[in-house]
């Protein structure tokens, strides 16, 4: 049997749930806090608590004065600042990642398909285990293995062993016993085995504990996940048991519908609660009135309170609401999107989500005139930009996943020359009268052993005042600022070091001439150019033809050809030894 002429299998999904995320982020950090009643305050709302709190009754999103009437001892932690959380998030996602991907190396061959990670907020992660599951059934069957238990390795090489024929990892909802005799429920049993051992590597390798669902769908798989919480997983099998813990889920638990759908159903179920009431009292009327005339009993007291409006479930809402009626109130592509979710039929696939184009920071204010001042603000938010690519790209076992190779700087800016003089009004300011200029990132930038902050000093003493200075056109220009905005934009994958543009935009008193100046052919080594990674190579060549200038007379800036040329070849000893390449072989 290959792969290729196999039928679609059934799809095995995981949703991973990190418990009381914020608040078990500051147990983490503080062992000591851990027992204790804890609450993480935002503004005037604990947009969290642990479980000890939530014991009190305190819930997410309770205003604090009220949480503290239901503990007096509760803990408040301030919360305001999420970029510890946004680290986590960001460690957490990439550990998982990391074991759902085949070790960068691999050969095709050896590679197997990988599960698609999906990331949802903070603390939520969707996997896709189905094509793993898949190759892994297939090799059994092929290789007639039936040892038991059964090895099996994930896209990372990490490997468990699971029992064929068992009951799923963690709490199931469905039909035990027949358990893994038909392809879906051995899928999901696998599925939740991958989970458990993906919510162990999270808790060896940072302190988290997590819950998470096992299910076909990734509806199925979140609302398996919410059944049983904290540090519990649960698998969603098929069978009445399935089926009833679906219909009792109330339409607030059922993502894709939200309060635009929710309300007017609710009312539809109430209209209709309330016709069935006034149906069944008129027939109760017409039945006992005959008995009323004779005995002479009040009407009143056939009132019936046996048809209570019930709330909103699925099952009631499917039983009740037609189609047909669901399109009269949503039209028909809404409708037809919530008929699905109510028959449980999600599709929906796994997203990996795209990185982002650019990372930026900016802050508004409502005046800074002096040199000095921008110097200072740029300096804050040049340190918030390099804390937040650290978080977002750097790895400690991996290293930089990607770096910027520029950086943009953009301000609202009022300005006035000094000709003007110095009662000379300024020239207004539009509401967005926004100015931009980029320049190469410097490679210090991207050394973390160094402090954030010292890195940030470079980055505004050689780069960003020099681009406020070409925004503000005129050294002498008085101004008034009211925006600045950083970004790092033209990510290249891997580390900085690898790629020539910014390895040579060096520093302030060094600046980086553009790669049409150093790249001079005779000024680069042809053995150094076919040592270098393809697409390095292939943007040098582009860079020469761009400018022509292999052939033409020296410039002025040619000059400094001597210098530059010192500098790209004792830089090539560098490069050849951070690309990892043998030197006498070269
Ligand atoms: P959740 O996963 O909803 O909550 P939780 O992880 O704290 O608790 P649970 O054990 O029930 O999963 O949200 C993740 C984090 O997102 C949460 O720790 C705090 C933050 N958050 C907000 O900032 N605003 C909000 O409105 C909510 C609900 C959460
Ligand atoms: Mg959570």
């Amino acid at each position: 049997m290959s792969l290729d002429t196999l039928p679609p299998q059934p799809r095995a999904i995981i949703q991973l749930d990190l418990d009381y995320f914020y608040a078990q982020a500051e147990e983490v950090r503080d062992p000591s806090l851990k027992g204790k009643p804890i609450a993480i305050q935002q503004k005037h709302i604990v947009v969290t608590c642990n479980y000890e709190a939530r014991s009190f009754g305190i819930g997410k999103l309770a205003l604090l004065t009220e949480a503290v009437k239901l503990c007096p001892s509760l803990v408040i932690i301030d919360g305001s600042d999420i970029s510890r959380y946004r680290r986590w998030s960001r460690q957490i996602f990439e550990l998982v990642l990391g074991i759902m991907t085949p070790k960068e190396g691999a050969s095709k061959e050896e590679e197997g398909p990988s599960a698609a990670v999906e990331k949802l907020g903070m603390d939520e992660l969707f996997i896709d285990c189905s094509e793993i599951i898949r190759t892994h059934s297939i090799r059994r069957q092929t290789g007639q293995d039936e040892s038991n238990p059964v090895r099996f390795e994930l896209p990372s090489g990490d490997e468990f062993f699971y029992l064929t024929g068992s009951y799923a990892e963690g709490h199931m909802i469905g039909t035990p016993p027949a358990f893994a005799e038909t392809p879906q429920t051995s899928y999901l049993q696998i599925a939740s085995h991958i989970a458990a051992f993906l919510r162990g590597r999270i808790f060896s390798e940072t302190g988290f504990t997590s819950s998470a669902g096992v299910g076909h769908s990734k509806l199925f798989a979140k609302l398996a996940a919410g059944a049983r919480k904290p540090n519990a997983q649960t698998c969603l099998l098929a069978g009445e048991a399935a089926s009833k813990f679906f219909d009792d889920m109330t339409l607030r638990k059922i993502p894709g519908i939200g309060s635009a759908v929710r309300k007017p159903l609710q009312s539809e179920v109430d209209r209709l609660m309330q016709e069935l009431r006034e149906i069944e009292e008129e027939d109760q009327r017409i039945k006992f009135g005959a008995l009323a005339s004779i005995s002479g009993l009040d009407d009143g007291t056939l009132k019936s309170d046996s048809l209570h409006p019930p709330a909103a479930t699925v099952g009631v809402v499917r039983s009740l609401i037609s189609q047909q009626r669901l399109e009269e109130m949503f039209g028909s592509k809404l409708a037809t999107q919530v008929h699905s979710l109510l028959q449980g039929h999600d599709p929906s696939p796994i997203v990996a989500a795209a990185l982002p184009q650019q990372i930026s920071i900016e802050d508004s204010f409502p005046h800074c005139t002096s040199l000095q001042e921008i110097s200072d603000r740029l300096k804050d938010l040049a340190a918030q930009l390099l804390e937040r690519l650290q978080e977002e790209e750097w790895n400690l076992r991996r290293g930089w996943r990607r770096h910027a190779r520029s950086v943009r700087l953009t301000g609202r800016l009022r300005k006035a020359s000094a000709a003007e003089g110095a009662t000379g009004s300024m020239r207004r300011a539009w509401n967005d009268d926004r100015e931009t200029r980029s320049s190469p990132m410097p490679v210090d930038v991207w050394d973390v052993d160094k402090p954030a902050t010292a890195r940030a000093s470079v980055l505004v003493e050689g780069t960003l005042l020099p681009l406020f200075n070409k925004l503000l056109g005129s050294p002498d220009s008085r101004f008034d600022c009211t925006l600045l905005n950083i970004a790092a934009t033209n990510f290249a994958t891997g580390s900085a070091s690898k790629d020539i543009r910014t390895f040579f935009a060096a520093s302030a008193d060094n600046p980086a001439p553009p790669p049409e100046e150093i790249l001079k052919a005779d000024e680069v080594d042809p053995e150094f150019l076919a040592a270098l990674p393809a697409d390095i190579r292939a943007e040098i060549v582009a860079a020469q033809q761009r400018a022509g200038i292999t052939k033409r007379p020296k410039t002025p800036s040619e000059a400094n050809a001597g210098r530059t040329s010192k500098r790209v070849k004792a830089s090539h000893i560098v490069m050849l030894e951070l690309l990892g390449l043998n030197m006498t072989n070269n």
